[in-house]
């Protein structure tokens, strides 16, 4: 421990003064690792906070104070309730912009990285965030991207990561591949540019094995994350129920098989569809007269420049191409007329469907425009509750067509498909049936004529990682020159990056590390042959899918984390960040970490057992931006204002989960309301350790009233009130110091002393002056939290009286706010009152609460 430092400011309001307050506690802190978590012989409960690491782009800004003042309220929090807690941060640090500035300036993105996380470490510094500095990490040092390769040569070898070729996403301005995900409105999400289409050799982790898993367990947060996270997650993974049906081609030997959630509608299929970009439509065309190959090409040619959002959306007129081939309908022999269309994409499903159009608004669009038959099979008028209804039959038992009882409803004259639920019709064995009987009578019969199967399906696709960049994690392949793909072995790792010197790092539509030869050029560590190094680099993503277990063992060379210590500390209590991240980052996380259940070195399934997402601080109702020229700057707020001020104006400005605009945001308040608790700290009179009995009563029920719903404010992450209750409690001392007992008062230094240690969540350089002025050793963020006194708790009471036939028998002391049903229930209770009432006929209550209890007896 360093020697206690001298106390300094009397006054916050001072820049100065606030600075320089700043600068003496956060060397304590830095001096004494106040805020380092305790090691395995902590025999305290332990709680992981996490805050989202940061990307380092530049200077903190504003959305970088809130998300991180919270995290810290929240862990500061817990070391006072008695807690180990790690509060741990690093960055995210590699990344296009690092690659992008590079190119710009000709420099290293090492450079840019670096120096960026120089200044923000800095800023959190001056903001004061009680983060445990010694496990700090940086993705973009040997030491961490290290362990994505190991990760990935884990996944590789239980067959989660492999290659293929595939159309994938491609933005033509980065010169990479994106994610389906990364793929927003049809643009990358990074710059905007149009995305499109190109049949590429990439690598992919298999997180589809994982579908049913990462949608289940979301049921295990339910209450714990934001529901709209939870919701975001389940329509992103998309599970579909229903069948895989086969469909035999004319003149193909081979069935084509379709997925379809309503098998029960297949008697009312009238044409089929295959995607015109899959490589059933090309067989398909060539097998097709010269004018129709013809017309397909042409098609062809046109759906590749429209995006997978433009080809689903209803309002577009349908197009697509008559291929002069049939499919034959399995359970009826019909020949259905196969057609190319792009409203039906080749990576969904089979890529080919069988059209129903009464029955889907799509198909019927499409059989409006080309003048298709439309066949209901389900009579959606028809009551599906209640028992079976009599199917009428003609003479020869063959149920009779009632599609025409709805003649005006038919979907080809209101151009509507009936998709509701209703008894099917012109459907042979399950004519009468409701949809979901329907659906699993056909897919019964499906199952016995083994021309079809029970299906599920997912919108969520298999995790495309391959990135044609520079700046992220080799990926540990070598090629070898027979065409082979091998691993490099573990202990050759890391695949270091090579030095920028002499590459051209300028997007250029395969990898800049291809370039780099001395670097690719190496040997199969087998057979000793020459092979080359995969160039690829990793999404980025796949760095912030484990980053919270590195944490644990950030200095450890030997593993990734240690299995003890994940034990210890995992998963983590509370995940704080923006709703950004709702869906890729949490998505990837909570796969890597079933993963690594999976692989036996976790003993958990899910990462993070709480999530809060924060607002965005904004101005004038719009996001502030640098282009918008609307910018409040951290840096600037906090040169001008103070930490302290700072976080309490941000923390005050509303509900952590609302945007707040800065137009609300009172750092000249804040500073007030700082310096005032402050004054209160140096007006104590009472001595340190004196007996808080007595004294202003008034004082120290508010004190007490805080101490008891302090905490609850805090779990369910109120800090907006907390700061109003503290505000309260400060103005309360200040009326008892100048115009009650006086500043003698021992209920005025067991309040000072309360302010100190709540205000350690918010303003915790404030906190630590008060409490060094209040005559305490320093830390006080490691002070437990008082306990209230039940006594105090007790509300302001009142004197009730109890009338028997219009006597007072008795008056009872009760609490101000008591319900009737309560005071009638007291009154009867009383001695007095039960003597006075003893076995007469109680003829009528009055009870006005609180004053006032009148029974009327008889005999
Ligand atoms: C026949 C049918 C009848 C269908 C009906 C729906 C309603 P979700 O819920 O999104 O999974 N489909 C299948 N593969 C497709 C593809 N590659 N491109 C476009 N559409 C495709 O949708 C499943 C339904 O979407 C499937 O069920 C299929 O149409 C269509 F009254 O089959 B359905």
């Amino acid at each position: 421990m360093s020697e206690n430092p001298s106390s300094t400011a009397s006054s916050v309001d001072e820049p100065l003064a606030a600075h320089a307050l700043q600068a003496k506690w956060q060397r304590y802190w830095a001096e004494n690792a106040t805020f380092q978590a305790g090691d395995a012989t902590d025999v305290r409960p332990r709680k992981y906070v996490l805050a989202m690491f940061p990307y380092p782009s530049g200077d903190l800004h504003m959305g970088h104070a809130e998300n991180y003042l919270y995290s810290d309220i929240v862990a500061r929090f817990w070391r006072h309730r008695g807690h180990n807690v790690l509060n741990p941060i690093g960055w995210d640090s590699f990344g296009l912009p690092a690659e992008n500035a590079a190119i710009r300036r000709g420099a290293d993105p090492r450079e840019w990285t670096y120096q960026n996380i120089a200044q923000q470490k800095a800023g959190f510094e001056s903001y004061g965030v009680s983060f445990d500095w010694s496990r700090v990490l940086h993705t973009s040092d040997p030491e961490y991207y290290r362990w994505n390769q190991w990760l990935f040569l884990k996944l590789h070898e239980r067959g989660l990561a492999y290659r293929k070729k595939s159309p994938v996403n491609w933005c033509p301005n980065d010169q990479t591949v994106l994610a389906n995900e990364q793929v927003v409105d049809g643009r990358c999400e990074r710059c905007g540019a149009e995305v499109v289409k190109k049949n590429l050799t990439q690598w992919y982790f298999r997180i589809t094995e994982y579908a049913d898993r990462l949608l289940d367990d979301l049921n295990q947060l339910e209450g714990r994350w934001p529901h709209k996270v939870l919701q975001m997650q389940r329509n992103w993974i998309g599970r579909s129920i229903g069948a895989d049906v086969d469909f035999r081609i004319e003149g193909r030997d081979a069935p084509v098989t379709v997925f379809s959630t309503r098998p029960d509608t297949l008697h009312g299929a009238t044409f089929f569809v295959v995607a015109p970009d899959s490589d059933l439509a090309a067989e398909l065309a060539a097998g097709a007269p010269a004018d129709v190959r013809q017309r397909f090409q042409d098609y062809l040619t046109q759906v590749q420049k429209a995006t997978d959002i433009d080809r689903q959306s209803t309002d577009r007129p349908k197009t697509g191409v008559f291929l002069e081939q049939y499919a034959i309908n399995p359970v009826n022999g019909e020949k259905l007329p196969i057609w190319a269309a792009d409203y039906v994409l080749a990576d969904y499903g089979h890529g080919a469907v069988m059209a129903v159009p009464a029955h889907d608004q799509r198909d019927l669009d499409f059989a409006r425009a080309f003048d298709l038959p439309v066949t209901v099979v389900v009579d959606t008028t028809a009551p599906v509750t209640g028992a079976m209804p009599v199917i009428e039959v003609d003479e020869e038992g063959v149920p009779i067509d009632t599609a025409e009882a709805f003649d005006d409803q038919h979907p080809s004259k209101t151009g509507i498909a009936l998709t509701g639920d209703g008894r099917m019709i012109n459907s042979g064995p399950l004519n009468g049936l409701s949809k979901r009987n329907a659906i699993a009578r056909a897919i019964e019969s499906l199952e016995a004529a083994g021309t079809g199967r029970a299906a599920k399906n997912y919108r969520l696709r298999d995790w495309l990682i391959s990135r044609q960049r520079f700046w992220g994690t080799p990926i540990p392949m070598l090629h070898t020159t027979d065409g082979g793909i091998v691993p490099v072995p573990e202990d050759q790792l890391p695949v270091r990056l090579p030095s920028v010197e002499g590459l051209d790092l300028a997007p250029k539509g395969s990898s800049p590390l291809g370039a780099a030869e001395s670097w690719v050029r190496t040997v199969d560590p087998t057979t000793g042959e020459p092979a080359l190094r995969d160039p690829d680099t990793m999404d980025t993503f796949v760095d912030s899918s484990w980053y919270f277990l590195r944490f644990l063992s950030a200095q450890r060379d030997d593993v990734a984390f240690d299995a003890d210590e994940a034990r210890r500390w995992a998963p983590v209590d509370s995940y704080i960040g923006g709703v950004e991240h709702a869906i890729l980052h949490l998505l990837y996380a909570r796969f890597i970490t079933k993963v690594l259940f999976d692989m036996g070195l976790i003993d958990f399934t899910e990462p993070f057992s709480s999530l809060i997402n924060q607002g965005m601080v904004i101005l004038d109702g719009t996001k502030m931006s640098k282009s918008k020229g609307n910018l409040v700057l951290f840096q600037e707020e906090l040169d001008a204002y103070g930490a302290d001020a700072l976080r309490v104006a941000l923390a005050f400005a509303g509900p952590v989960e609302d945007d707040k605009d800065w137009n609300d945001v009172s750092t000249t308040g804040a500073q007030k309301f700082l310096s005032r608790a402050l004054r209160i700290a140096q007006d104590v009179a009472a001595p340190v350790g004196v007996v808080f009995d007595g004294g202003d009563a008034g004082l120290r029920r508010t004190t007490h009233r805080l101490l008891a719903d302090a905490p609850g404010l805090v779990e369910q992450t109120k800090f907006n009130v907390l700061v109003a209750r503290l505000m309260e409690l400060v103005n309360a001392v200040r009326k008892t110091i100048d115009g009650g007992a006086g500043a003698a008062d021992p209920a005025v230094r067991e309040a000072a002393e309360t302010v100190a240690v709540m205000l350690d969540l918010i303003a915790p350089h404030t906190a630590e002056e008060m409490w060094e002025i209040l005559g305490h050793e320093p830390s006080v963020g490691l002070v437990s939290w008082r306990q209230a006194d039940p006594v105090l708790l007790v509300e302001d009471t009142v004197t009730t009286a109890v009338q028997v036939n219009g006597k007072v028998r008795a008056t009872l002391e009760v609490p101000a706010r008591i319900g009737e049903a309560e005071l009638e229930a007291l009154a009867r209770a009383d001695e007095k009152v039960q003597r006075a009432l003893a076995d007469k006929e109680i003829i009528r209550v009055i009870v006005r609460a609180p004053k006032i209890v009148s029974f009327a007896v008889k005999g």
